[in-house]
């Protein structure tokens, strides 16, 4: 694959523009050049709750998708990281860091479904970031896309 895809840092995957998501050229031209295997790792759950954070561990690193510093709701739309596989040398990993759900401000529960399918669509593992234990209310909340 090229390397250049690899030194780059994050890149917006899927824009969110007024409620609508539209797709990102560059990211597209960047996926559509890579030729090996894919591990494509997506997370999503509430706003401000450590997603992006995670996501930079994930890739090995302190910083990379942005992360917020106030209570609001920080990431939007849908944002794309491709590094090295970390164990096979021949695969890429793309990390995918998307919008917080259930921002009040947004108060856009449809664009909020819309971010979360769309998520588990295009990862080949997809991690649910819940708050605390596995309770009733985060079950009650995978009910999004459905
Ligand atoms: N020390 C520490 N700080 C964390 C951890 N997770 C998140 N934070 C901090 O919490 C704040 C919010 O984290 P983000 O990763 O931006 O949260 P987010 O879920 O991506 O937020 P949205 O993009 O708004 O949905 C940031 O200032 C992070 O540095 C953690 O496990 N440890
Ligand atoms: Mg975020």
């Amino acid at each position: 694959m090229a390397s250049e895809v690899h030194i780059q840092g994050p890149v917006c995957l899927i824009e969110n523009m007024k409620g609508q998501l539209i797709p990102n050229q560059e990211a597209l031209r960047i996926l559509s050049s890579i030729n090996q295997p894919v591990v494509v790792v997506g997370i999503a759950g509430l706003y401000c709750t450590g997603k992006s954070y995670l996501m930079n561990k994930l890739a090995g690193k302190n910083t990379g998708f942005s992360l917020g510093s106030t209570v609001q709701s920080h990431t939007k739309g849908i944002w794309m990281w491709c590094v090295p596989h970390p164990q096979k040398s021949d695969h890429t990993l793309v990390l995918l860091d998307t919008e917080g759900l259930g921002d009040v401000e947004k108060g856009d529960n449809q664009n909020d479904c819309w971010i979360f399918a769309l998520a588990v669509l295009l990862s080949s593992t997809f991690v649910y970031n819940s708050m605390g234990a596995i309770n009733q209310q985060a079950l009650d909340q995978l009910q999004y896309p459905f």
